[in-house]
């Protein structure tokens, strides 16, 4: 180390060497010749996480002596992916990191290949949540990040036979540097029992909740460290565990296995991450989840709150409360619960703390994703809980009568109870009633929000709606995923300020017609694609072109993603090639990547037959190198990270009105992919931040979809009219992509053309022509590099440090804390 320097916490190569090489010997026990990867990963993991926690104990100690009003983020879902990486990019050490790894004769790239990563979310939602983890830190705002510490997240996806086959998780099973174990903070958390109304000390007549069973929550913390900033927040994850009252019984009733088994079942409420769209069955256990994490959180807010401020009066001007989605809105119960019947506060304070505390951001519109949960079962398991929110309603439904007289229908809609043969608790209407703020993803849908889905709040509280438009973090998927075009971009500005403000990369465009740097831009994408290649041939056995287009669409199944729609197009092109018609074409890499929920028939069969037709096309002589087919098995954050530098062209083809914002959008554009695209969530604001000439538009759009829903939308009459689509579909009908069985994807096919509820048939027209100008704009190489530098310099505004900033200045009023670290 250089003088002065601590081994822990230094910087230079030095300090770097002999922290990992003490590291390996303290904490791995073992010595260089004898480590195995995973012993270097762990040495090299716990020498970055050294340098983290001098940077999170200061945050930590400045923010609570200087009581910083606190951003508490709720989210079931945190997508984390690799830590490493990012940590030695935020803490400026990558290069340093590099060379000290090779004084050591290791190679760092392998180490961070080691790294298992944290799949604690499903998809858009989960990691949106971890670039605002991100990007609260790099805007140097103070925040807490509360979830669940699931012991297995999202499944990992093999591919057997062409179809999707689930695998376990098991990310723990060697240990995870980066969480620091607090078993002094614990919190218990009920479930069941009953309620009860006595009188306390001073004879006034409260109620209480006893709790049939009592598990215990145990904190977890991870430091989240900001891009080149001393502030570190604290992402504060929560593990089920049963409480000691278990063993008392067992003592005193002889039943020993008894109490086992009841451990064991506590245990199981933070075992496993829920995929979404599962169907109803079995669904107890994630609102148990639910309140499990919400509870664990709002009681430790409440322990802050007394332990620094003081009086929870000011509870509001300490702590505001974000809602992701609706899955944490039972916080808003709970902390009436504490505030109420623990606190012994009265109704209209502890209402109106609640109510200024919490916001709630919308992710989707889709009415079966929309969150509700059968009475019966909240009075089985949260007794008062359905007290009070029933008594929230009743105040509420005063007021909506009071505003709208007589407009009983408009009471019913409202209400926070749908009634019906089974009466049903609205989560969604909860969270809008709790929350002094509530805002969609992007403009149109947050437009969607307003006028549709919460019209009837609207019209009462239309100051409470707002707009953020999602954004993603230029470090993990600009200089993480793709060092060469981030080099690149940093040569050409002649500093990397952009990595911090993105709106720099606006500076590009004044060298978008500068023949050398095209030139090195192109050869940065095929780099990438040549990477790609490279590792796509070792995982599957697809090789691909690294010539050809690449036509990448990855995210998750969903017919409303309308993935079929880009295979109708594959199996187009496929027709055309078989005819000798190969004027329109240019060699294209059909590239897919996504899970499917378990549960999810429809989706699971469009995954077979991507892998179905992939299974004809390339191994069809006749093909000559026109087309390829392939799938990307498990898709998670590290394997997208090998994905968005290699696109070329990003499919963005959801029904308009259906896909909130999309994130995935963001990501490629910022690697200089192109977006085919319709009018739908973010792609409108992408659109017009890179230019309309700049993007491949198609399809109808949100109002037109609607309106031919209203007007009686007839997908045969296209399978009819249509020559070309009906051939297409025919094909897939006539078993030559399931071995002569002509039943296996009927399911899907009769689907289409009876129903087609995301209208693949009405925009498929539209999509082919457009898909024909991509490929006449591929053939000059020299505008499509100039379109794709467009895309990087003018999409600044996608940053999450920008949503981040949005946030909080409009919706949580919220100053940043700078930390000067102390050296
Ligand atoms: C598939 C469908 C039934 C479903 C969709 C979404 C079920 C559950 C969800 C979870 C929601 C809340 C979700 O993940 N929404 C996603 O949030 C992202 C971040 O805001 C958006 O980019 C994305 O468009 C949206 O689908």
């Amino acid at each position: 180390p250089r003088t002065g320097e601590h081994t822990r916490t230094g910087l230079s190569k030095a300090a770097l060497k002999q922290d990992f090489l003490d590291n390996l010997f303290y904490i791995q026990g073992r010595f260089r010749e004898v480590a195995s990867p995973h012993d270097l990963y762990m040495a090299a993991a716990f020498t970055t996480r050294d340098r983290l926690l001098k940077h999170w104990v200061e945050s930590a100690q400045v923010f609570k002596t200087s009581h910083a009003r606190t951003v508490c983020y709720l989210s079931a879902e945190y997508l984390l992916g690799p830590h490493l990486a990012t940590n030695l990019v935020n803490l400026g050490i990558m290069e340093t990191a590099h060379e000290a790894s090779k004084e050591l004769g290791l190679d760092l790239e392998a180490i961070l290949e080691e790294e298992e990563e944290p799949g604690l979310g499903n998809g858009g939602l989960g990691r949106l949540a971890a670039c605002f983890m991100e990007s609260l830190s790099t805007c140097q705002i103070p925040a807490i990040g509360y979830g669940i510490r699931y012991e297995f997240g999202i499944f990992d996806q093999a591919i057997e036979d062409g179809w999707q086959v689930e695998k376990t998780d098991n990310w723990l099973r060697n240990g995870n540097p980066w969480e620091i174990p607090r078993p002094r903070i614990r919190f218990a958390v009920g479930y069941g029992g009953y309620t009860e109304s006595y009188r306390d000390e001073r004879g006034q007549t409260r109620r209480r909740w006893q709790p049939a069973l009592v598990i215990n929550g145990m904190a977890y913390d991870t430091p989240i460290l900001g891009y080149r900033t001393a502030n570190a927040n604290l992402l504060r994850l929560w593990k089920a565990e049963a409480t000691c009252s278990f063993d008392f019984q067992a003592f005193n009733t002889g039943d020993y296995y008894g109490a086992v088994h009841a451990s064991i079942q506590a245990e199981t409420i933070s075992k496993v991450l829920y995929p979404n769209d599962e169907p109803e069955a079995g669904k107890e256990l994630r609102l148990k989840q639910q309140y499990f994490f919400v509870s664990c959180s709002v009681q430790d807010m409440i322990r802050l709150h007394l332990n620094t401020v003081g009086p929870l009066e000011t509870f509001a001007e300490k702590f505001v409360i974000q809602l992701n989605d609706t899955h944490p809105a039972l916080a808003v119960v709970e902390l009436m619960r504490l505030l109420l019947d623990e606190h012994a506060m009265s109704w209209e304070q502890a209402w109106d703390i609640t109510h200024r505390t919490f916001c709630y951001t919308n992710h989707t519109l889709l009415p079966e994703a929309l969150e509700t949960w059968s009475v019966s079962l909240f009075e089985r398991l949260l007794p008062r809980h359905l007290e009070l929110i029933y008594e929230i309603n009743r105040r509420f439904l005063d007021e909506v009568r009071m505003r709208f007289l007589g407009d009983e229908a408009r009471v019913w809609r409202m209400s926070l109870i749908a009634e019906g043969s089974e009466r049903r608790v609205r989560m969604a209407n909860l969270a809008v009633v709790g929350s002094r703020a509530v805002n969609g993803v992007a403009k149109l849908h947050s437009k969607l929000v307003k006028t549709m889905l919460f019209k009837d709040f609207a019209d009462l509280w239309p100051d409470r709606f707002h707009n953020v438009t999602n954004g993603v973090t230029p470090r993990r998927f600009m200089v993480v995923a793709n060092p060469r075009l981030s080099k690149l971009i940093t040569r050409t500005c002649g500093h990397d300020h952009w990595i911090r403000d993105l709106e720099l990369l606006r500076e590009l465009e004044a060298h978008v017609d500068d023949a050398g740097f095209q030139a090195e831009w192109r050869a940065v994408k095929y780099a990438a694609k040549r990477d790609l290649v490279e590792w796509m041939q070792q995982t599957t056995d697809i090789r691909l072109d690294p010539e050809s287009l690449f036509d990448v669409q990855a995210k998750r199944f969903h017919e409303y993603k309308r993935q079929h729609l880009k295979v109708l197009h594959v199996i187009r092109c496929y027709q055309q090639i078989k005819q000798g018609q190969t004027q329109d074409l240019v060699p294209r890499a059909f590239i897919f990547g996504g899970k499917a929920a378990p549960g999810y028939f429809m989706a699971k069969l469009m995954i077979k037959l991507i892998n179905a037709v992939g299974a004809v096309i390339n191994n069809d002589p006749q093909v000559n190198g026109w087309i390829r087919v392939a799938f990307l098995p498990n898709f998670n954050v590290k394997n997208s990270q090998r994905l968005y530098p290699a696109a070329d062209l990003s499919e963005q083809i959801s029904l308009a009105g259906k896909e909130a914002s999309g994130t995935g959008n963001m990501k490629f554009s910022m690697n200089g992919a192109l977006t085919i695209g319709t009018l739908d969530g973010a792609n409108v604001e992408i659109r017009e931040a890179v230019g309309a000439e700049n993007f491949f538009l198609f399809g109808m759009t949100a109002e037109e979809a609607l309106q031919r829903q209203i007007t009686g939308y007839r997908p045969w009459e296209f399978y009819q009219n249509d020559p070309e689509l009906k051939s297409d579909i025919d094909l897939i009908n006539s078993g030559l992509f399931s071995h002569g069985d002509t039943q296996l994807f009927r399911p899907l096919t009769d689907n289409l053309i009876n129903h087609d509820p995301f209208m693949v048939l009405a925009d498929y027209r539209a999509y082919l022509d457009c898909q024909k100008t991509v490929s006449d704009t591929y053939k000059d190489r020299e505008r499509w590099t100039r379109m794709s530098i467009f895309n990087v310099a003018r999409i600044g505004r996608f940053s999450s440090d920008r949503a981040i900033r949005e946030y909080a200045e409009h919706i949580w009023k919220v100053e940043p804390r700078v930390i000067d670290p102390v050296t």
